[in-house]
This record gives structure tokens, C-alpha cells and sequence, in this order.
């Protein structure tokens, strides 16, 4: 299956944070890193007194389960030293289930799509950049419809 992950970073060097994230996803039992989309700087969404963010999104095919894949996701965010501080607070590494296929997950733990993806240009933007306008987000039509109606003045391309 094509899935679609969501990184975001704002501690202890993000650039570093988020390229260990992108090893620790290709080397995942079933799983492997098709393509990542370059880095971009992203003013935070939440508190504002947290430092900007590095974020990126990356193409991967797998095979393992929607549940089992977050739960994946989620031991590296601990392998990295992520802790819970607040809501939408500063941290060492966010991994999210963007898109799995073209399924819809209404779990407790699970949303798919990533129920903020339409809406934050943070994760369009870069998205986008793998994906293209054409893709198709279940339940909300083609990703450059969302794209022209967010603001993306702020995400700025770092590398790549
Ligand atoms: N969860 C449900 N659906 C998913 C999914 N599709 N992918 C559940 C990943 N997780 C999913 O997440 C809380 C729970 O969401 C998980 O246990 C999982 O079962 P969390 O990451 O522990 O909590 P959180 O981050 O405090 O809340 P939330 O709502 O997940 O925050 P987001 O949406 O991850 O946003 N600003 C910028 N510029 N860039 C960012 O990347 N990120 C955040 C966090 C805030 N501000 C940001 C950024
Ligand atoms: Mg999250």
C-alpha cells in the first residue's frame, strides 16, 4: 500500500531530527521510504512561544496494517526522545499517519486522513511536493483544491 507520513520538528536540531526519522522510516519491517519532499520552515501552530518548526512529508510503500504502522511510527517518535509536553507543543519529532491508500479510519487512535492535513499548509506544502495537486484525499477531493485555499506565504523551502 501507498501511505504518506507527516514530520514535524522543533528541538534538539530538527534537520538531524527529522533525517534520523526518514532512516528509521525506510528501515521499518515492511515498510520503505519511496521518496521524502524537501525541508521546509513553518511558523507553529499552538503556543507561539515555541520555536519554528522544520517539517517535511514522505512516500512510502508498505505492508504493514494502518494500526500497526502508527504504532511503528510511534516507537520511533520514543526512540527519538519525544516526550509530551503540551498540546501542539514543541517537540523532538511528530509522525503522522497523513494518508494510507485511499482509506478512511475513524478509530479512538486512528484518523485517516490525517484530520488536519487539508487545513495546514505545513503539511500540504509538502505533500504536495510528492504527490502532486492531483491527489486524491478521501472524503475531500484533490489536494491542489485545499492547497489554493491555504496560506502558504509562511512555508518556506529550506533545502533541496
Ligand atoms: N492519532 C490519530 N490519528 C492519527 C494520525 N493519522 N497520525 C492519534 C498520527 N497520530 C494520530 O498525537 C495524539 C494522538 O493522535 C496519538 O496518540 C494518535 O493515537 P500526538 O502527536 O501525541 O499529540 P499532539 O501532537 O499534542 O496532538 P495532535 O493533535 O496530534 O497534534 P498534531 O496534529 O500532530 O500537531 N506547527 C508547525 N508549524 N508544524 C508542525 O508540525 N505540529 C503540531 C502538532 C503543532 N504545531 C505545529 C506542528
Ligand atoms: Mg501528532
Amino acid at each position: 500500500m501507498r501511505a504518506y507520513v507527516g514530520l514535524g520538528s522543533n528541538l534538539g536540531e530538527p534537520m538531524e531530527q527529522i533525517s534520523s526519522a526518514l532512516h528509521a522510516i525506510d528501515q521499518l519491517a515492511g515498510s520503505r521510504l519511496i521518496a521524502s519532499s524537501s525541508l521546509y520552515r513553518t511558523p507553529p501552530m499552538g503556543p507561539q512561544d515555541q520555536p519554528d518548526y522544520l517539517n517535511a512529508a514522505a512516500e512510502i510503500e508498505t505492508s504493514s496494517e494502518p494500526l500497526q504502522l502508527l504504532q511503528q511510527l510511534q516507537y520511533i517518535e520514543q526512540q527519538q526522545g519525544r516526550v509530551r509536553k503540551r498540546h501542539w507543543g514543541e517537540r523532538t519529532i511528530d509522525l503522522d499517519l497523513l494518508l494510507y491508500g485511499e482509506q478512511q479510519i475513524n478509530l479512538p487512535t486512528l484518523q485517516v486522513p490525517h484530520p488536519g492535513l487539508i487545513e495546514r499548509a505545513f503539511v500540504l506544502v509538502p505533500l504536495m511536493e510528492l504527490a502532486g495537486e492531483l491527489l486524491w484525499v478521501p472524503g475531500q477531493g484533490e489536494l491542489g483544491k485545499w492547497l489554493v485555499r491555504c496560506d502558504c506565504s509562511e512555508t518556506i523551502k529550506v533545502e533541496k
